[in-house]
């Protein structure tokens, strides 16, 4: 969520005044001598913790290493990326096609490190586009984005991607109901009653491979959901999801969506779903949206369209969906280690009220519901309701677990998180952040096994807290120590993009399977060259195929004459190094379409056009050995229709040619 403007009707006065002194006036003094010594990791020595980062309106999730809060590097997933060519490269363009075309910047909220019972399993981690609704796998043993889901029906993919506890699901939720794709959406917004609805996607994964597909989508009531969570344990089979604008506004949402006391936590039983899937009872729709897949044989990402998927109405098939009143404009939806409890955090609540998973099943078992809301059930809150932590603070928003019996809540406009027992529902701890906290995360803080060592809040201000750099700041992450009774604070770290969900979990699960480079041998791109006596240049009517090599320290070939203006030249650059921490660059003067990055044993295909007559320039971009700055060559570029013959070399000159123009 991005810098709430709480309007004047949403606040009473008392929280307006702690707005205004949430921040402390000495914010450098809260942290003490001993908090360096805690994140110091010394040169040379690895992190304890992988802490997986979204980044906002970046697109991309980035890496950083905890405790010392270094970043290890940004994943390219859903945006363009000018460090690797990730987007621009023939090979990985098609994974930012959608159903509108491509799309080179999306805006990245929420991640979920796979899990096998219910414990991180260091596999894959999925992320989500907010803007363009889609969901990434991202594969652990290379770091790179394997694989992303368009999600038709859907805007604003906002509760996504969260995860049962097998990796059975991943599931997302539309921020923003809208008419479905296949109806007529040429109408009045002031139909939103009438004809927009909200849907929730159930993502099925590959148990071996993680191939996702959409399995179901559940047709439901136009609100807006917010952020989810699955049971786990005794609540596995069960999904959560936090709605606002129950008010059904299509207009000024910061008002009209503001106006009822309690909005929604919609319980999902998605085993209820499966039976009526097997039965038959889903409906085939048409709908058109876009799977892209990166293929690791070949090093290709492939795109293609899907016609079709199947909805089961949650109105006409009961007992799917349903609705538990939760205050006020809930945002976070946060289930705590044992399954049973369920966090609502209404950002204009005073309380936090905790749901008791067996109370819920037996409200639904005696039907102690107090009506419906667009045909679905709805609970009764008293007997949903575990109980509520009273004065927490102001504007919760997330809450993470640390397996000790209590959790931890973020407050965004009390710039603070806080600590309480779930059992007593009594406060233990409150420290002050810096400033206007929105996630949280701790290693495991989802899954049935926290890992509560540290807890990293992530900032959506940072002003006064570095050295300015202009009018835009970056957005910064916080790092505490909860491993005694009081939360501590020991270091700041600024983020890549603005940070909203992360993960984390503990390196010995991830480092020990990290790829180090790809076997030249296993590489089945349709235009490797295996070695340099392979490489050649080869034309086919108006297009060049370069195979190229790349080695410390030349390119085979680096001389290349007998290309014609108009010509589509393709440089299909393969890095023969063997060896861990080798990549090498390209880049080609005048390319309009960005350069290349190779990691050792890969091949990537930068697309050129000749646009002008001359002597082209070409070089390793990546400082990879003492000759590095040798690393480079030319491409003669003659005009359409001349006669230069077709020539490549390295080492040796080739003979003069005439250049002369037919006429
Ligand atoms: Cu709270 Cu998009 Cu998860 Cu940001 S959302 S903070
Ligand atoms: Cu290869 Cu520098």
């Amino acid at each position: 969520m991005k810098k709430i403007n709480f309007s004047l009707v949403a606040l009473s006065a008392a929280a307006l005044f702690a707005m205004n002194s949430c921040k402390p006036k000495n914010a450098g003094n809260a942290v003490n001598a001993g908090a360096a010594e805690k994140a110091y990791v010394a040169p040379g020595r690895y992190d304890e913790f992988y802490n997986f980062v979204s980044g906002g309106f970046s697109g991309q999730v980035s890496v950083y290493g905890l405790p010392s809060g270094r970043l290890l590097r940004v994943i390219p997933v859903f945006s363009n990326d000018p460090q690797s060519g990730y987007g621009y490269s023939e090979e990985t363009k098609p994974m930012l096609n959608t159903s509108h075309g491509s799309i080179p910047w999306d805006d990245q909220h929420h991640l979920a490190l796979s899990q096998t019972n219910g414990e991180i399993d260091g596999r894959w981690i999925f992320a989500n586009a907010n803007n363009t609704p889609r969901v990434a796998r991202i594969d652990l043993k290379t770091f790179n984005t394997a694989e992303i889901l368009e999600l038709p029906n859907s805007a604003g993919n906002h509760s996504s991607p969260f995860i049962t506890e097998n990796t059975e699901y991943v599931v997302a939720g539309t921020r923003f109901s809208v008419p479905p794709d296949n109806a007529n959406g040429d109408v009045p917004i002031n139909s939103y009653k009438q004809n927009f609805q909200g849907t929730i996607s159930f993502i099925k994964v590959d148990k071996e491979h993680g191939g996702m597909d959409i399995a179901f989508q559940l047709n439901c009531p136009p609100v807006d959901f917010d952020l989810s969570h699955a049971g786990k344990g005794k609540s596995h089979g069960w999904f959560f999801f936090s709605c606002y604008n129950t008010e059904q506004a299509n207009t000024l949402l910061e008002v009209n969506a503001s106006q009822r006391d309690k909005d929604f936590i919609m319980a999902v039983n998605w085993k209820k779903a499966e039976e009526y899937l097997k039965a038959g009872k889903g409906k085939k729709i048409p709908a058109k949206y876009v799977h892209n897949v990166y293929d690791e044989a070949t090093q290709t990402a492939k795109s293609e369209t899907k016609n079709e998927v199947t909805v089961l109405d949650v109105k006409e098939l009961k007992d799917i969906c349903y609705f538990i009143p939760c205050p006020k404009s809930p945002h976070g939806c946060d289930v705590d280690p044992t399954g049973e409890y369920i966090v609502g955090s209404g950002k204009l609540a005073a309380l936090i009220p905790v749901f008791s998973f067996d109370k819920i099943q037996a409200a639904i078992a005696k039907k102690d519901y107090i009506g419906d809301y667009n045909g679905i059930p709805v609970i009764k809150y008293e007997s949903a309701l575990y109980g509520e932590v009273q004065k927490p603070g102001l504007g919760p928003l997330h809450t993470e677990f640390d397996g000790k019996g209590n959790a931890i809540t973020s407050f965004f406009v009390s710039s603070e998180i806080v600590k309480w027992n779930i059992k007593d529902l009594k406060v233990i701890d409150r420290q002050p952040t810096f400033y206007s906290v929105g996630h949280l995360c701790i290693p495991g803080g989802d899954t049935k096994k926290p890992n509560a060592k540290y807890v990293i809040a992530y900032n959506k201000i940072t002003k006064d807290r570095y050295l300015p750099t202009g009018p835009e700041l970056n957005q910064s992450a916080q790092l505490y120590d909860i491993s005694g009774d009081k939360m501590q604070l020991i270091l700041d770290f600024p983020t890549i993009g603005e940070p909203h969900y992360a993960q984390a979990v503990s390196a010995d699960l991830i480092k020990n399977n990290s790829l180090k480079f790809f076997k030249i041998d296993e590489n089945k791109n349709p235009y490797v060259t295996k070695g340099e006596g392979a490489s050649k240049v080869v034309r086919e009517g108006n297009k060049v195929h370069v195979y190229m090599t790349a080695i410390r320290s030349h390119f085979v070939p680096d001389n290349i004459e007998g290309i014609k203006v108009g010509d589509e030249v393709y440089f299909h650059v393969t890095n023969l190094e063997q060896d861990w921490d080798i990549p090498h660059g390209f880049g080609v003067k005048g390319a309009p379409n960005a350069e290349l990055l190779i990691m050792p044993g890969e091949t990537r295909t930068l697309k050129w056009t000749a646009d002008k007559v001359g002597i082209i320039p070409i070089y390793c971009t990546d400082f990879c050995s003492a000759l590095h700055q040798e690393m480079q060559g030319y491409v003669r570029v003659s005009p359409a229709g001349s006669n230069v013959p077709l020539l490549f070399s390295t080492g040796k000159n080739m003979p003069k040619t005439d250049s002369a123009q037919k006429k």
